[in-house]
């Protein structure tokens, strides 16, 4: 049975939920001006976001990768979060004080969940704001633009610029008791298992939520692909969140078509 698209219907059964799940993807960043990584948002330079975005591209070309998660730094910094991500964190905030749990399960590493007011929030693929020493393994906090004086000005997307091959020594380094090991961002990359303490919490969520919502992801990425599918299965209402039908939405009991900076707000406000 195909799925249904009625908002009134949806918003019911959003009144009566208890503990909800909203899994989100880079669509509900989209209308903050963060590119997605389908279509042209997936390349920088010549390269395609997820052939960067390997341990593989860092151990080969380490600088070259940071040019590419330095500009997506910047890029997000200069960006806000957009009125999903804001009904998203109200709704949380409004259903705390009845007693009722939402949790945010998101694939995204810009923080924009966290920078509207989410509490409760997994970050299953890491944040761009986080670096991980390759050496002695500390895990930081960075806010820094650029991150190091050896990034500055550099990282521009467009295909014709050169690759600035910044020496080693010049990229981002652990200063955690002069260590002085190589940073990498603190993202789970392809072929990167994702953190157990991570996987551990969104299996005891989406187990035991009353509804999911599933915003702005094309679903073709493991193991986050399989959750929302995971809860419809077990006979729990699912509402799908895009601006097409992806390979999931057949198993959905609802699927909301447009601009989920528009669609989030209908379904949550007040609900
Ligand atoms: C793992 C962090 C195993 C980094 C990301 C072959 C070789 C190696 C691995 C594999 C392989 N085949 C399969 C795999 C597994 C692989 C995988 O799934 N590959 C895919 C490509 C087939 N998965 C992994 O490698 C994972 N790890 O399997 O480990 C293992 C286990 C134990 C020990 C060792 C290994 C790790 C995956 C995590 C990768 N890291 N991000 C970084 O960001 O740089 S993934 C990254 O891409 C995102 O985080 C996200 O997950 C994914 C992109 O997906 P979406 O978020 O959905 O974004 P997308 O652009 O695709 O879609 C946007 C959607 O929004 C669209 O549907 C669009 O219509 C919609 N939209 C747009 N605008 C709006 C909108 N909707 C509403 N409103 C709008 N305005
Ligand atoms: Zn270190």
């Amino acid at each position: 049975m195909s799925p249904s698209n009625d908002m009134n219907a949806f918003r019911e059964i959003v009144k009566k939920a208890k503990h909800i799940v909203i899994l989100t993807g880079a669509g509900v960043s989209a209308e903050s001006g963060v590119p997605t990584f389908r279509g042209a948002g997936g390349f920088w330079r010549t390269y395609q976001a997820q052939n960067l975005a390997t341990p593989t591209a860092f151990h080969k070309n380490p600088g070259l990768v940071w040019e590419f998660y330095h500009y997506r730094r910047e890029t997000v910094l200069s960006k806000n979060p957009n009125p999903a991500h804001i009904a998203i964190a109200e709704f949380e905030k409004r259903l705390s004080g009845e007693g009722r749990k939402v949790v945010v399960i998101t694939q995204n590493i810009d923080e924009l969940h966290r920078r509207a007011g989410t509490s409760d929030l997994v970050e299953l693929h890491g944040s761009l704001f986080r670096t991980r020493c390759t050496k002695c393994d500390d895990v930081s906090s960075n806010y820094d633009s650029p991150i190091c004086e050896g990034l500055r000005g550099k990282g521009a997307p467009d295909p014709n610029v050169e690759n600035s091959c910044i020496p080693e020594t010049d990229l981002p380094r652990c200063r955690k008791n002069n260590c002085g090991g190589l940073l990498r961002p603190a993202v789970v990359w392809f072929g990167e298992g994702l953190e157990e303490k991570d996987l551990t919490r969104s299996a005891q969520e989406l187990e035991k939520c009353d509804l999911c919502l599933v915003v702005g992801t094309s679903s073709v990425v493991y193991p986050a692909a399989m959750f929302a599918p995971q809860v419809a299965a077990r006979g729990i209402p699912v509402a799908e969140f895009n601006l097409e039908s992806t390979p999931e939405t057949i198993n959905f009991g609802f699927h909301f078509e447009g601009q989920c900076g528009s669609t989030i707000p209908q379904a949550l406000l007040d609900a």
